[in-house]
C-alpha cells in the first residue's frame, strides 16, 4: 500500500467513526471544525489521486448528474405492509390468532418499536457495500433512489466489521425529524419558497428530487427495522437480536425498542410510547409489535400481503378532514385578535373537535382559508386544533373569504395591526372585558399566583357582573357576595377567600409572571426576579439597557417589560398590590457562599459527560445557586461546562471566547470540592 492510500484509508477510517457518532449514536466525538478538516484533507488527497477514489469513500454521497426519471427495482422479497388494531379489543383477537395458529398457550414475546410516520425504503449491501436503495412502491416494484439514499448520513455507504451477510438487503424507514422539518420550513419562508405540510411529506419530497445535490441539503434520517433479502451469512432467529446484529454493523435502529410479553406487555408499551410521543423528535403513529421468534414468524406467514406475525396498533388519527361552518374571531389577554374556525365536529386525536386556531390573518392569507371551505385539521397531544390545509379540489363555490372585523369583537374598540407584525389587536387594553378575563385568568393561574378555585367560569360571571373590574378587585370580594353567585355555595365561597389569603404569601417570579406583561413567560420571570435580586423596585426602575443585560432578555422583551412599568396605572397597581393588599415573598438566602443569587445573572452550556453526576444533576446544582442553564451557546454565556467527550459546543465556544470549565472547575464552581 502506498504512503497516499493509506492516508486515504486513514481518513475515510476516521470520517466513518465520526459519522457513526454524530449520525447513529446522537453523541459526536469530535468538534465541527476537526471533522471539516479531516474531511477537506480527504478531499485534496483525492483531488490529487483520482485513480484512490471509491464509490465507498465519504466524499462520494453526492452523486454529479441529475437524473431523468426513477428505474424500476423489483423486490426480491416483497415489501409488505402492516395490518393494524385500533383497541385492545383488537389487539387481543390479533394475539389470540397468533397463539391459536402456534398451537402455545404461553405468552408470546413481542418485539415493540415506535411505528415510523415516513417513508418505507429497502437497501441492498453485496458484501459489506450499499449497491441499491428503492422505495417500497406497490411492495412487489419500487423505484431506485441509490443516489438519494447515498446522501443520508446515517445510511453506512459500507457495513462495518466482517461479520455482515454478502448479501443483506435492509428496510426501514426514511424520515425528517421535527426540528429539522422547523429548519426547512424556516429556511423556505425565507427564501419565499413553498413550505412542507408535514414532516412525513418533506421527506417524500426530498427523496424524490432527481437530482441528488438537492436531497442532501435535506435533513433525512433513518431508522432500521427489518431485513429482506439475505445471503452469505446468518442472522439471529430472534428479531430483537438481529436489530442488536444490525446496529453493530453501523445501522441505525430506533433505541425504543423493547421485547415485551403478551397483551398487557404490548400495551403497557403503546401506553408508555403514547405518553412519550410529543417529546420525541420524530413522528410516530403508532407501535408494531412483531413475533420476536422467526421461526415462529415462518409458521405464521402472510395473508394478503401483509404478515399474520405483525400488527400496527395506530394511535387515534391526529389529523381529519372536516369543514369550516363559519369564522369568528376570539380577544386575548393581550387583545390579539384570533380567527378560530367553527367545524362541522370532527373526532380528531382522541377528542371531538368543534373549533380550530386559525392563528392569524397572515396565515389566513397563506393558506387561503374561506368559510364553507373543506380543511385538515389536526390536534397533536395538548396543542389547540388547528387548520393545516385546505383540500382546494373540495372547495365550494360560494366559500367566503375571511375578513379581520374593523372593531372588536367583545367592545366595539378599535382593532389595529401594526406594521410587521402578524397579530392584530384591541386596543382598548383592560376597559374590553376580553382581556380583563384573560388578564385576570391569567393572574389567578397555577403556575402564576395559584388562587384555587378561582377558575374561568367564576372569572367570568365576575366579570360579567362587574363585581371584579381589576386585580385589586379579587381581594376585596366578600362571602356574601361569593354566595350568591352561580354555582357558589357558602361552603365554596370560604374556600376560595382561604385560597385567596393563602397565595399573598408568593415567590416574585410567580408575580411577575402573573402580571401578564407581554412576552414575559415563566423562565423570563425567573430570570428577571434572580436578576434584579428580588428587589421589585430595581425592576421596575430598569430601563431598556438594564433589562437586555438579564439572560435571554432581548430587545423586543425589554421594550415590553419598560413599557409596562412605565405605564402610571401599572406602577400604582404593583404598589397596591404590594403594599396595600399584602402580596408577598421571601428572598431566597443570600449569605455570600453557597447562596441562590451567587451565580445569578450567569447562564451557563453543559456538554459531554461528567464522572461525577448526570448532566440534569450538574443543571439542578447550577440553578440552586441562582445561574440560568440553556441549551445553547452564544457570546453571552458566562460558561461552557465541558466534561469527558465534548463535541461542537467546545469548538463553537472557543470560536466565540467563552471559558471553558472542566469537571474540577465546576465543582469548585457549585462548592462541591
Ligand atoms: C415502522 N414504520 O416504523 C415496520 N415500521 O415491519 C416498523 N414498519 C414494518 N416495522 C414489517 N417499525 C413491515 C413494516
Amino acid at each position: 500500500m502506498t504512503s497516499a492510500t493509506k492516508k486515504i484509508e486513514t481518513l475515510r477510517a476516521q470520517i466513518r467513526k465520526h459519522d457513526y457518532s454524530y449520525y447513529v449514536l446522537d453523541d459526536p466525538s469530535i468538534p465541527d471544525a476537526e471533522y471539516d478538516r479531516l474531511m477537506r484533507e480527504l478531499i485534496k488527497l483525492e483531488q490529487q489521486a483520482p485513480d484512490l477514489i471509491t464509490p465507498d469513500s465519504p466524499t462520494q454521497r453526492v452523486s454529479g448528474t441529475p437524473l431523468d426519471a426513477f428505474k424500476q427495482v423489483k423486490h426480491i422479497v416483497p415489501m409488505l405492509s402492516l395490518s393494524n388494531v385500533f383497541s385492545i379489543e383488537e389487539l387481543e383477537a390479533f394475539n389470540k390468532r397468533v397463539m391459536d395458529k402456534l398451537g402455545v398457550d404461553k405468552p408470546i414475546e413481542y418485539n415493540a418499536e415506535p411505528k415510523l410516520d415516513g417513508l418505507a425504503v429497502s437497501i441492498v449491501y453485496k458484501n459489506g457495500q450499499l449497491v441499491q436503495a428503492a422505495t417500497r412502491g406497490d411492495g412487489a416494484t419500487g423505484e431506485d433512489i441509490t443516489e438519494n439514499v447515498r446522501t443520508i448520513r446515517s445510511v453506512p455507504l459500507r457495513l462495518e466489521g466482517k461479520s455482515a451477510p454478502s448479501i443483506l438487503e435492509v428496510r426501514g424507514e426514511v424520515f425528517i425529524s421535527k426540528h429539522g422539518f422547523a429548519q426547512m420550513n424556516e429556511n423556505a419562508r425565507k427564501h419565499g419558497n413553498k413550505e412542507f405540510v408535514n414532516p412525513r411529506n418533506a421527506a417524500a419530497g426530498s427523496l424524490r428530487q432527481l437530482d441528488a445535490k438537492l436531497t442532501a441539503q435535506r435533513p433525512l434520517e433513518m431508522f432500521c427495522y427489518g431485513v429482506g433479502q439475505v445471503d452469505g451469512g446468518k442472522l439471529s432467529n430472534s428479531h430483537n437480536n438481529m436489530l442488536k446484529q444490525l446496529r453493530t454493523w453501523g445501522l441505525r435502529v430506533c433505541p425504543l425498542v423493547e421485547l415485551v410479553k403478551g397483551v398487557k406487555g404490548c400495551w403497557d408499551y403503546y401506553e408508555k410510547i403514547h405518553q412519550l410521543r410529543d417529546q420525541l423528535d420524530y413522528e410516530i403513529d403508532g407501535i408494531v409489535y412483531k413475533v420476536n421468534n422467526k421461526t415462529f414468524q415462518e409458521q405464521l406467514g402472510f395473508v394478503s400481503r401483509a404478515p399474520r406475525w405483525a400488527t400496527a396498533h395506530k394511535f387515534p388519527a391526529q389529523e381529519e378532514i372536516t369543514t369550516i361552518n363559519e369564522v369568528e374571531f376570539q380577544v386575548g389577554r393581550t387583545g390579539a385578535i384570533t380567527p378560530v374556525a367553527k367545524l362541522e365536529p370532527v373526532f380528531v386525536g382522541g377528542v371531538t373537535v368543534s373549533n380550530a386556531t386559525l392563528h392569524n390573518m397572515d396565515e389566513v392569507a397563506r393558506k387561503d382559508v374561506r368559510v364553507g371551505d373543506t380543511v385538515i385539521i389536526r390536534r397533536a397531544g395538548d396543542v389547540i386544533p388547528e387548520v393545516v390545509k385546505v383540500v382546494l379540489e373540495r372547495r365550494v363555490k360560494g366559500a367566503r373569504k375571511i375578513k379581520l372585523p374593523k372593531k372588536c369583537p367583545q367592545c366595539s374598540a378599535e382593532i389595529v395591526r401594526v406594521e410587521g407584525e402578524a397579530v392584530a389587536r384591541c386596543i382598548a387594553g383592560f376597559v374590553c372585558p376580553a382581556q380583563r378575563k384573560g388578564a385576570l385568568k391569567h393572574y389567578a393561574s397555577r403556575n402564576a399566583m395559584d388562587i384555587e378555585g378561582l377558575g374561568d367560569k367564576l372569572i367570568d360571571q365576575l366579570v360579567e357582573q362587574k363585581i371584579v373590574e381589576n386585580l385589586i378587585d379579587i381581594y376585596h370580594l366578600d362571602e356574601a357576595t361569593l354566595s350568591n353567585l352561580d354555582r357558589m355555595g357558602t361552603k365554596s365561597a370560604q374556600n376560595l377567600l382561604a385560597a385567596i389569603e393563602k397565595s399573598k404569601m408568593t415567590e416574585m417570579p410567580k408575580f411577575i409572571y402573573g402580571l401578564g406583561i407581554r412576552e414575559v413567560g415563566e423562565a423570563t420571570a425567573l430570570a428577571l426576579a434572580e436578576y434584579f435580586e428580588y428587589d421589585l423596585a430595581r425592576l421596575m426602575h430598569a430601563d431598556e439597557e438594564a433589562l437586555q443585560a438579564v439572560p435571554d432578555v432581548g430587545p423586543v422583551v425589554a421594550g415590553h417589560i419598560h413599557q409596562f412599568f412605565s405605564h402610571q396605572g401599572n406602577q400604582q397597581l404593583v404598589r397596591t398590590l404590594c403594599d396595600e393588599i399584602g402580596i408577598s415573598w421571601t428572598v431566597p438566602e443570600s449569605d455570600g457562599n453557597s447562596s441562590v443569587s451567587q451565580l445569578s445573572g450567569n447562564s451557563y452550556v453543559l456538554t459531554g459527560t461528567l464522572s461525577s453526576m448526570s448532566r440534569d444533576q450538574a443543571s439542578q446544582l447550577l440553578r440552586a445557586k441562582g445561574g440560568k442553564v440553556v441549551s445553547s451557546i452564544s457570546k453571552n454565556t458566562t460558561a461552557l461546562i465541558a466534561g469527558e467527550k465534548a463535541g461542537s459546543k467546545l469548538a463553537k465556544a472557543e470560536k466565540l471566547g467563552v471559558p471553558v470549565l472542566d469537571e474540577g472547575e465546576f465543582l469548585t464552581l457549585v462548592d462541591m470540592e
